[in-house]
């Protein structure tokens, strides 16, 4: 990418806005697509157009209006873009060269169009047919000694019929190694929800923001990563709905709007007000936050019996539905105040005034993200955040409700047809009766064991489908020590990326056909389904030509794999590619409930919702209610225990998205709303901090991982920016510092890498040669 000085000025105009339009311009320019092009993305969430790829908050009625949003925009321009990274290319350029280029620039050479094969002789890579690139993994598979040396990654793009047809393949060939994005991700979700609600999914849907009368938003940031989630949310100002962010940055985002559909916010550059109030706790501060909410409206609640008046807790409702309830209200009046104080970050008065907000507001949605999920207390935060919205019959009600807000666009229904390492026995049993099949019952690696299997040489084979496994993960020096260790990595991809680079001995690029684009096979062209954060399962048309007449689809490259690797079964592999309503038939056949009538549900605009009984109050828990839990305030973390013992030197980072990238997808150098442009190596720090270690704004640090395992992680030269966060904390891009988290810094029961929680310290440092490369 061009160089550009890098600029540092606070925002001051509302989100989205003429800021919006304006990137959105730049996108298009910037992936040479013509106006015409924006035709393609005003098909987007219609009623016969395709899903958008961007994000998985739902859309109103999947129908008529378009909404705009400039992160659906961002990821559709980079589908279509008109650029292209043809074997001619590859002829040009060595991995070793390659491997010097940005992130920016590997994508910005725009879509892949024929699959290749790895040359070690030359270093490049070289055109294969598709054939041979099937019987070369075949081989690879054939050639291990237990299936289990075999990892297959999977990141939240793929339709439901690509995923469901993956997972039995690599069943019917033998192991449940199935890393995927949704252990890096929401995992704490799926393992917080099940025991206390009964089901892994939110409760909510978008009916429901429309009766709310208070949101808490925590550990989100919605205005870059979920902007139509915006649209909700303003229009809940405006009806008078109270809304708390809760986030240890001055998100600028969640403070004003500008609908780029109402003139009247457009032209008074003001927008409409979003929040009422900001929280920032310390990071990871929220399980103590909550806490002391709970403490706060079980102190009300104890006063209320006292004098005989309305009680703070919905009593019917924990009557009726819920477990336990005893156990954490003496909990609570035991805790703390100092404890909440000190671990929160929050002050006593401002712990009382959400807790105000919350007790009396009487229908509430509690939205999180990952400032929530990738902490090594997330599970336990979560369901402490159950316990609360549990108090007062916030579950399973209108208006009310739990909401996860997922990342990927379909990665809540990879999950819900089996990408997983770790499926119910009832769902295995149910493959095993559906295709007269044996499959293994072990669990298998999540993305973190499979890179620990890698570096120990116990996994061999890589195979992702989709995604950026290499660089989205943790400690990427040692996980590219895993990643070269393996006989044969292979992804299924639109876009050159850093996963292609850090390769096995044998490697394949395998480019796709994006959702945007028309899939035809035998019987004509074919749709594919996705279900969205709030469990709205809907099909999705490409329209655009494809880039290349070389890209096969996922769901025919999955089928044509398997083919080639399962001589004896007795699966219909390639009738499968045909017609992808015979997918949708063998998911209905193995899971008749959910997907009762899956191709006629479907033909409806909209779709159906999956069924999600804790919206009803059905609590699918062994005891069949709600069950609150005991989740005590972590004291001695590894943070702790590294303050301990570097005193104030010691800082903890967060490693969070800039508005111009989709995860590893880099679209531009800005950070526009947090008022950083033209750079990516940034460091938010508070101003006390700056001046404490004796540095200034515009200065060079270097940061260095505190973990005690002798193993030195460092992430080198980054700029300071002064910010409204917290002492103590600090905040940088991924995947630029993913380097510093620990593999083994993972959270308690979901095992996800702890991204917004590192202990680090600082050096300070020189400005780099080349100050502002991308
Ligand atoms: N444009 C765009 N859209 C995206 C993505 C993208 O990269 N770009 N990624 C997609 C994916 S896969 C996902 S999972 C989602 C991610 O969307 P988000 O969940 O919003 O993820 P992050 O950008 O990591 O931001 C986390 C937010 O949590 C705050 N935070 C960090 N630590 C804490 C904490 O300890 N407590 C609290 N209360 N807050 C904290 C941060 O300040 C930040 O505002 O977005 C999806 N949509
Ligand atoms: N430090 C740190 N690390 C994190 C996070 C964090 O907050 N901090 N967030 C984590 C989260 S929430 C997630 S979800 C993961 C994301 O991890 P991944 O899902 O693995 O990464 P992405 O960057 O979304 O993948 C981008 C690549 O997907 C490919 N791609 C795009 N569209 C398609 C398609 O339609 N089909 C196929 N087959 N390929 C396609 C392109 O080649 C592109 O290069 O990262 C995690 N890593
Ligand atoms: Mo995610």
């Amino acid at each position: 990418m061009s160089q550009q000085k890098a600029v540092i000025k606070p925002y001051h105009h509302p989100a989205a806005g003429w800021g919006a339009l304006k990137q959105v311009a730049a996108q298009l320019a910037l992936q040479k697509i013509p106006v015409k092009g924006v035709i393609t993305l005003l098909s987007q969430n219609q009623p016969d157009g395709f899903d958008c790829p961007g994000c998985a908050w739902p859309d109103k009625e999947h129908t008529s209006t378009f909404e705009f949003c400039e992160n659906g925009v961002k990821a559709v321009a980079a589908e279509a873009t008109a650029k292209r990274t043809p074997p001619t290319f590859f002829a040009k350029h060595t991995v070793t060269e390659l491997m010097g280029w940005s992130d920016f620039d590997l994508e910005n050479e725009g879509r892949l169009t024929h699959p290749m094969r790895y040359n070690p002789v030359t270093d490049k890579y070289d055109e294969i047919a598709w054939d041979d690139a099937f019987a070369l993994m075949a081989s690879h598979l054939h050639a291990l000694n237990d299936p289990n040396e075999a990892v297959f990654y999977t990141s939240g793009r793929a339709g439901n019929e690509a995923a469901f047809l993956y997972q039995l393949f690599v069943r019917e060939f033998g192991t449940n190694n199935f890393p995927d994005c949704s252990n890096l991700c929401h995992e704490s979700t799926s393992m917080a929800l099940p025991p206390t609600v009964g089901i892994g999914k939110g409760s909510v849907t978008l009916h429901d923001f429309e009766h709310a009368d208070t949101i808490l938003i925590f550990g989100q940031n919605p205005a870059t990563n979920h902007p139509r989630m915006l649209g909700e949310l303003r229009e809940a100002a405006k009806r008078g709905a109270r809304i708390v962010a809760i986030n240890p940055l001055k998100e600028r985002g969640l403070e004003r709007f500008a609908d780029p559909q109402s003139p009247f916010d457009m032209l008074s550059f003001k927008g409409s007000k979003i929040s009422d109030l900001l929280i920032q706790p310390k990071l990871g501060g929220d399980l103590a936050l909550i806490k002391g909410m709970i403490k706060f409206v079980i102190q009300w609640d104890d006063e209320a019996i006292k004098l005989g008046s309305e009680r703070a807790v919905d009593l019917a409702f924990i009557q009726q539905h819920t477990n336990n309830f005893e156990a954490i209200a003496e909990d609570a009046r035991q805790e703390s105040w100092d404890v909440i104080v000190e671990e929160s970050g929050v002050p006593l008065e401002q712990i009382e005034e959400i807790a105000r907000i919350y007790a009396t507001g009487d229908r509430v949605i509690s939205t999180w993200g990952m400032g929530i999920t990738q902490h090594k207390h997330g599970v336990a935060t979560i369901k402490t955040l159950v316990n609360l919205m549990l108090l007062r019959g916030n579950i399973g009600k209108e208006g009310a409700g739990l909401c996860p807000v997922r990342g990927h666009s379909n990665v809540q229904g990879n999950r819900t047809v089996g990408i997983y390492e770790k499926m119910p026995v009832e769902f295995l049993e149910s493959l095993e009766r559906v295709f007269d099949i044996k499959v293994p019952k072990t669990p298998g690696y999540d993305a973190v064991g499979a890179i620990q299997a890698m570096i120990d040489g116990k996994a061999k084979f890589f195979f992702g489908l989709g995604g950026n496994f290499s660089i989205a993960t943790p400690d990427t020096d040692r996980t590219w020590e895993g990643m070269r260790n393996c006989d044969l990595t292979a992804h299924v991809t639109t876009k050159l990326n850093r996963s292609h680079l850090v390769h096995g001995k044998e490697a394949l690029i395998l480019p796709c056909l994006g959702r945007t684009e028309i899939d035809t096979q035998e019987t004509g062209p074919q749709g594919v389904t996705v279900e969205d954060s709030m469990s709205m399962v809907h099909i999705s048309y490409g329209m655009n030509k494809p880039a290349s007449p070389h890209l096969l689809s996922e769901p025919a490259i999955v089928a044509r794999f398997a083919h080639a690797t399962l001589k004896h079964s007795k699966t219909p592999w390639l009738e499968y590619i045909k017609d992808y309503s015979k997918i949708r038939d063998a998911i209905e056949q193995t899971m008749p409930v959910a997907f009762k009538n899956y191709n006629e549900r479907i033909k409806k605009p909209g779709g159906f919702r999956m069924p999600v009984p804790s919206s009803q109050r059905i609590w699918n828990t062994p005891s069949g209610k709600a069950e609150f839990t005991l989740q005590a305030i972590p004291q001695s973390s590894p943070i702790h225990q590294a303050r301990e013992q570097y005193g104030d030197q010691l800082f903890v980072l967060m490693t969070t998205r800039s508005h111009d990238q989709y995860n590893t997808t880099i679209y531009g150098m800005d950070d526009r709303y947090r008022g950083v442009f033209g750079q990516r190596r940034v460091i938010f720090m508070n101003p006390a901090d700056i001046q404490r270690m004796g540095l200034q704004a515009g200065d060079w640090i270097n940061l260095v991982s505190v973990w005690q395992d002798g193993i030195t992680r460092r992430a080198d030269k980054f700029l300071v920016v002064s910010y409204d966060i917290p002492q103590g904390c600090l905040s940088g891009y991924y995947p630029e510092t993913n380097n510093l988290v620990p593999l083994e810094s993972v959270a308690d029961l979901s095992r996800t890498p702890t991204s917004k929680s590192i202990p680090v310290i600082i050096e300070k440092t020189t400005a780099p040669e080349v100050a502002n490369a991308a």
